[in-house]
């Protein structure tokens, strides 16, 4: 029989299989050690088999369909040959604890009789039906052992493989499918459970794409599966990250806006607050809070130099275990501008205080650059002090300049719970060329100075997460 015709004598089972687990209510999984298809042998080709499966008989109406080949050979061949059940046979009988892996017809199951009753039948076709995870490879196999039972499985089509075993009736071992690619040397998932064979001449066990445990099989011990790295295009067997350069420190800015502004308010409430300093003719700044009892209100900082001009602004809004600030601050030099727009929100949950805080801005003079920031971290308070150290989370950052014929810049960090590393990704396109790298940090700092307005602009490494009103 060739592939193709193969395939298609198996197909209508399968859809018997498929309706009676319907019926059943069954899980993929259970239906076929459940529903052992013995069904769709042809009525009257099949006498002396007991057909106890009346769900699948009435789901299918198969009447017509030969019995195939392979059944008519064994039931000659198991009338002949001694059962292996009789031979001492080493395939591992369980004791039949799993309660939900009972054969449908159990009453062969107590018999004592040695000598082999050529009326019952000893031996069974099993058609194992898999589909694997979606992969592709010319190198791929698929490999299935139960008890001493051993064999590959032979491709169908698409992720489908199948196998006919002839197997004892009745017998139960741990049934184990090993999905590889390399011809064998790597592996990318697995089913294992244990399979009791039925007392049918023939029967249909599916193994669906999802009963595969892809996860486990992690070459490199990276945390990413052999198959999720193939499809990645990353090497199952090299840890990639344990090639990257770890550096001491990455260098942020533009980020923990809010922190000024904490500093501006202090700690009291109610807190009116005004400063002017005129320190000189065009030199001077000013402070000014407006904070009611609950820690609502608006803070503001400008300072002036010249023909230089600063100004900070934002509105505060407590609620329930949040402080939000909300502004913008302004800069201008005389050639060029800054203005940036932020809003920054820390939860405080115990001991466990979130940063979320995105901001948008442009420096444009002669050139033009604009920027998105993006900060989602999880930190924890520092003792004796109001800021909180920034243990997980992301921060990305992205910058479009419309300097040397346009850039695109895009930064994105970020740490894993529990992890000592920041992982920094990041990549720089031109209208000629695009370098991306990868490294990690071991600490962040937030003292970076892109562009002239920056001063001061993040003073501390830390993000405040201290608050009087919480
Ligand atoms: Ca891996
Ligand atoms: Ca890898």
């Amino acid at each position: 029989m060739n592939k193709t015709a193969q395939s298609q004598s198996k197909l209508l089972p399968t859809l018997i299989l498929v309706a009676f687990a319907a019926l059943q209510g069954c899980s993929g999984s259970s239906a076929p050690s459940d529903s052992p298809v013995g069904t769709e042998l042809a009525d009257g080709a099949n006498t002396n088999f007991s057909n106890e499966n009346q769900n699948a008989d009435s789901a299918g109406s198969i009447t017509t369909g030969s019995l195939p080949e392979t059944v008519m050979e064994q039931t000659a061949v198991s009338m002949d040959e001694t059962p292996l059940a009789d031979t001492g046979s080493n395939i591992d009988v369980n004791s039949g604890n799993d309660g939900n892996t009972g054969s449908v017809a159990d009453t062969n199951t107590d018999s004592n009789i040695d000598a082999p009753d050529p009326m019952i039948q000893n031996r069974i076709d099993v058609s194992f039906e898999v589909t694997v995870p979606a992969y592709q490879s010319n190198e791929l196999q698929v490999k299935l052992s139960w008890g001493d039972f051993n064999t590959s499985l032979a491709w169908i089509g698409d992720e489908l493989w199948s196998t006919d075993a002839n197997l004892p009736t009745d017998t139960e071992a741990l049934l184990s499918i090993v999905f590889y690619d390399d011809n064998g040397n790597l592996e990318l998932g697995s089913y294992e459970k244990t399979y009791r064979s039925g007392t049918n001449a023939a029967e249909i066990y599916q193994v669906s794409a999802d009963q595969f445990d892809t996860s486990r099989w992690d070459e490199d011990g990276d945390g990413t599966s052999n198959l999720d790295e193939l499809i990645a295009g990353t090497a199952p067997d090299v840890d990639e990250d344990s090639l990257l350069k770890i550096i001491d420190e990455r260098r942020m800015g533009l980020l923990f806006i809010a922190n000024y502004f904490e500093t501006i308010i202090g700690n009291e409430r109610p807190n009116q607050l005004a400063v002017v300093e005129d320190f000189e003719e065009w030199v001077g700044r000013a402070e000014r809070a407006d904070i009611d009892a609950n820690g609502n209100g608006t803070a503001s900082s400008s300072y002036w130099h010249y023909g230089e001009r600063e100004s900070r602004s934002a509105v505060r809004t407590v609620s329930d275990n949040r402080v939000l600030w909300e502004g913008s601050w302004s800069f201008y030099n005389g050639d060029y501008g800054l203005w940036q727009e932020f809003n920054s929100e820390v939860t405080v949950n115990g001991d466990t205080r979130t940063l979320v805080e995105t901001g948008t801005g442009s420096w444009i003079g002669t050139y033009s650059d604009r920027w998105e920031t993006s900060v989602n971290l999880t930190g924890t308070p520092i003792e004796g002090s109001d800021y909180c150290t920034p243990e997980s989370g992301t921060i990305i950052q992205i910058n479009r300049s419309n300097r040397d014929g346009g850039t695109v810049s895009t930064l994105t960090v970020t740490r894993e719970s529990g992890n000592d590393l920041w992982r920094v990704n990041s990549s720089f396109e031109s209208i000629n060329n695009t370098n991306t790298s990868e490294y990690f940090a071991r600490e962040l700092t937030m003292h970076q100075i892109v562009l002239g307005y920056q001063r001061k602009v993040s003073e501390h490494d830390h993000f405040f997460c201290n608050f009087a009103d919480l």
